[in-house]
Order: structure tokens, then sequence, then C-alpha cells
């Protein structure tokens, strides 16, 4: 086959997809999160690769994982929290391994663009004792993902594979390969390996110690992790984009880059140090190298604490270098809001005039919580405006408790918590603000759409249907411009002792022609 050698300009995501085609991808999964949502939706243009968005990320995980044993190269795709969602699976994993390549792509976010919280998911690499790889820019992604297969299967392990919102959504030059099919794998009836009661699940605890010592000797040696030796009096050891950002500012210094930097390449970082006199670790977030490298009593400098907050970006280096504070120059901030014509402003103008507790949950209306509206109180994460109704409205006196939620986050984790409260005899109202999509991160389809990531018509789950089902007392459903009806309902629901479901029906004003356009095609 002649080989394709075409140039196209591509984001972190686009690139990362692109490689992992190339190298034979097969099966993808994952759930709508910024920064990683276009990822998934890149992928799902290959007729050569089944991919889906799943309904929330512990799902999309397994589903991939099981693909995976069954033979095909997988991916798993979610923003950092995603994680979290999936974590039961992902940590006993590592002691199954896989059969075909699995890759576990988490895409974090440094400074919390748009998520709840900015928790660093290298460490997970040290809980669950799986391989870590860090690429520092688009190109290296590409490159990386195709590594990161090769090195899932020659050890029998799943690998994750990290991004950061900078390496997501920059953009550079990538040379398009060609897709090289990988090698079929059949599914082995082997309960030892796949069925994890608790004899089993030792067994394979022993293997995966023994993997971890196989695969330290591969970081040893790995040419992603690479010594530069140029100005021997000041030297970096650092990983992601963070290698850029230094090697602009400090282009004659000498270099540690460390791309697969779990399990920790300790004689690459004494070798290192050995030759450099002041090393100093850099990287975003947690001190994940740095610690590292304590931990061997390397005489490294890191990081103020003050940079473990937020993101790294390049001004900050020269400081991080002195040894000094973080001193951000403050910009008056612009507060999102939700959009002129968005159905969820209608639903938060009533809550508004009721002197009620809100439980927020995360999507668009989140932001019923700033001005004009202040009218949400809580918000954790997602699934929450169901459970924090359930909480609160047993413990708070004196005011009613609404929980607030999205289609989308409702089918994701809010299903759970709607069956515990009918279960556990909760009353109160929960509102579900259908828009018609998971509109927060550029309205991706979700069952309740009836239509796949792939554009395909598919079965409808009917929300209504679901909540009668899960216990609700009653399910009232209202298109939210009708604002006396749906106030009145409101009102007369608050009064009664009973659970109650109001959906607030009326499609994302953004969406609407896109709603549109898959509901002819
Ligand atoms: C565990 C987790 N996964 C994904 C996200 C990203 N995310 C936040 S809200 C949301 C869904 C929003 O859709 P919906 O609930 O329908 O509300 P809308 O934005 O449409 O109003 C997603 C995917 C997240 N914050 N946490």
């Amino acid at each position: 086959m002649a080989k394709s050698s075409k140039i196209v300009l591509y984001s972190g995501n686009e690139a990362l997809a692109s490689g992992a085609y190339e190298a034979g991808l097969k099966f993808a999964t994952g759930y709508p999160g910024t920064p990683s949502t276009e990822i998934l939706q890149f992928l799902s243009q290959f007729d050569e690769i089944d991919s889906q968005w799943s309904i929330n990320e512990k799902v999309a995980f397994e589903v991939a994982y099981a693909a995976a044993i069954g033979g095909k190269r997988s991916i798993f795709v979610s923003k950092h929290v995603g994680l979290n969602v999936a974590m039961d699976p992902f940590m006993t994993s590592s002691y199954s391994g896989i059969n075909a390549g699995f890759v576990i792509v988490t895409c974090d976010d440094p400074g919390m663009h748009s998520s709840q919280n900015e928790q660093d998911n290298r460490l997970f690499a040290r809980i669950a004792k799986m391989p870590l790889l860090e690429p520092t820019s688009p190109k290296e992604a590409k490159e990386m993902i195709k590594f990161a297969f090769e090195l899932s299967e020659k050890f029998d392990t799943p690998v994750i594979f990290r991004m950061t919102t900078r390496i997501c959504h920059s953009k550079e030059n990538i040379i398009l390969g060609n897709r090289v099919e990988a090698k079929a794998r059949n599914f082995e009836v082997n309960p030892q390996k796949y069925v994890m009661i608790p004899k089993f699940a030792l067994m394979r605890h022993e293997e995966l110690e023994k993997r971890m010592i196989k695969l330290k000797k591969v970081t040893e040696t790995s040419t992603l992790n690479k010594i530069e030796i140029n100005d021997k009096k000041l030297g970096f050891i650092t990983s992601g984009v963070t290698y850029l950002y230094a090697k602009e500012f400090y282009p004659n210094a000498s270099y540690l880059k460390l791309g697969f930097s779990f399990p920790f390449p300790a004689e690459k970082a004494r070798k290192f140090c050995q030759q450099v006199k002041n090393v100093i670790v850099l990287e975003e977030l947690e001190p994940f190298i740095e610690n590292n490298c304590r931990l061997l009593g390397l005489k490294v400098k890191g990081k103020d604490l003050s940079f473990c907050i937020g993101e790294i970006r390049p001004e900050f280096i020269p400081d991080i270098v002195a040894g000094k504070k973080k001193n951000e120059k403050k910009v008056v901030s612009r507060p999102p809001q939700l959009c002129l014509g968005c159905p969820h402003r209608l639903v938060f103008n009533i809550l508004k005039k009721l002197d009620v507790i809100v439980s927020g949950d995360i999507g668009c209306y989140t932001l019923g919580v700033l001005p004009p509206f202040s009218s949400l109180h809580t918000c954790l994460c997602m699934g929450s405006g169901i459970t924090f109704q359930e909480g609160l409205s047993k413990t708070i006196h004196g005011k009613k408790v609404v929980g607030v939620i999205g289609d989308s986050t409702f089918v994701h984790s809010g299903i759970t918590g709607l069956i515990n409260s009918a279960y556990n005899k909760t009353k109160g109202v929960i509102i579900i603000l259908d828009n018609g999509t998971t509109a927060m991160t550029g309205g991706q389809p979700h069952p309740a759409t009836g239509y796949t990531l792939k554009g395909e018509i598919t079965k409808n789950l009917v929300i209504e249907d679901i909540c009668r089902v899960a216990g609700a007392d009653n399910v009232d459903v209202i298109d939210p411009t009708h604002v006396e009806l749906l106030e009145e309902t409101l009102r007369k629901r608050l009064s009664e002792d009973k659970l109650s479901v109001i959906i607030a029906r009326r499609p994302c004003i953004l969406m609407v022609q896109k709603i549109k356009k898959q509901k002819n095609s």
C-alpha cells in the first residue's frame, strides 16, 4: 500500500484520534466532557471503528474494556472527572489485564476551564498500577497513542494516556499515515484471568506486581524518557506541555523530558541529577514527578504550592525557577450566563420567586447560581441534583427543596438517585430541564434524543416513563414557555406530600436547527 503523507492542521484531540485510527483501533466509547469531547466525535467518522456515546463513564469504560478482552483494540475517552465515575472497573481492570490493546484516555483540565475540580489523574497510575503516557503536543499525541496500544498488548495491561486542555485544544501540523490493522485476537475462556473472585484476584495481583517490575525496566530505557544535556548548571525534569514552555524560556538548559512517566524511571532521573547541578521539576498541578524524585533522595527543586493551583502559564516559568510564589495579574472577568432565549431561564425565573432551596447539578443550568437568577444553592457532581434534594429535604426544616437536573445528566446518573428517593420515601419536587441535548459540551445526543454518536436513529428513551417506573408519584411534562402553567404546577406539587417530577421540555435555543436536522434525516 502506498504510504499516505497528507499534512493537516489538527488539534491534539484530532491528532490523537487519527493516531488511534492508524493504530487499528476498532472500538471506542466515552461520555462528553471538556476538553475530551472531540476525540470521540472525530473517531465517529471512521467506518472501521465501532464508536458510541455511552450513558456515563462507568458504562463506557466497561463496554470498551470488554471489547478489548473480546479481541478488538479499544479506547475509553473521558474528561478527568469522568474517570472517577469509572473508578470501580478501572481499578480491577489492571488485575485482569487485556487481550487486544486497551487505552484509557483521560483529558485533565488544569485551571478548570470547564470543570468542577482540577484533579491530577497521573496519581491514578500509581493507585491502579498502570503505565502512564504523557504527550507534550498534538504531534506527540498522535505517535504516542500507537505506542500505547503496543505497550498494552505486550504487557497485558490497560494504559493510561493523559492529555491536558492545552494539548487537546492547541493545533499543530500533523502528517497522516495509513491505517495498519492490528493482528486479530480471539476471546479465550480464562476465568482465572477474567473472573475476579478473591482467589483468582490474589493470583492476578501477584501478576500485576511482576508486570510492574518489568514495566519499570521499560521506562528506564524508553526513548519517551529522554535526557538532553546542554548547560550543566541548570536542568529541568518535566512532562506534558510544561516541557514546551520551559524550552521557550530556557533553550540552553538540560532536560529530562518524561513521556512515559509511570512507573517512574528512577535510574534515569538519578543519572540526570548526577550530571546537572541545579535541577528543577516543572509540572502542572500535583508534585507527581517531584515526589518521585524526593522518594529517591534526589536534590531537586519543585514549585511553590501556589503554582499547584490553576494552570501553569508560560509566563510563570521564570518565577517558578526563582522559587517565588505565584503573582498572577488579575484580569477583570466577564461572568458567563444562560443564553438569551434559553428555556432554562424561564424555570429559574419561577424558582427565584418561590422561597425554596434548589439543589443543582452540572450542565448549562448550573448558571442559575449567578445573577440575575441567584437561585441554585448546591452543585457537587453529575447526578447530585436529585440525591441532594433527598439529603437536604430530610434535614432542612421550614423550606422546601427542589432538585434540578438536565436530561443528559438525568440519564448519566440521575436515574439511580430517583430510584433511591422513591425507595426511601422522599417527598418533594425534581425538575428535569429537558432541552433535548447535552448542551453544555456542544450538543451531543444521548438515549432520550433517539440518535447515536454516528447520527443513526435508535431506540428513544422516554424520560417520563423512566420517572414513573422509578417511583415518582406525579410526572408532569410542561413546555416552560407556558410560564403560568409551570408556576401553578410547581406550587401545587410543592404543597403535596409526594415525590413529583416536572419535566420542563423545550429544545435548546442553539440546538434547534441541529435537532431539527437530525429528526429530518
Ligand atoms: C463525570 C462528568 N462527566 C462529564 C462532565 C461534563 N459535563 C458536564 S454537564 C454535562 C451534561 C450536560 O447536559 P444536560 O444535563 O442535558 O444539561 P444542559 O447543559 O443541556 O443544560 C456534561 C457532559 C462532568 N462535568 N462530569
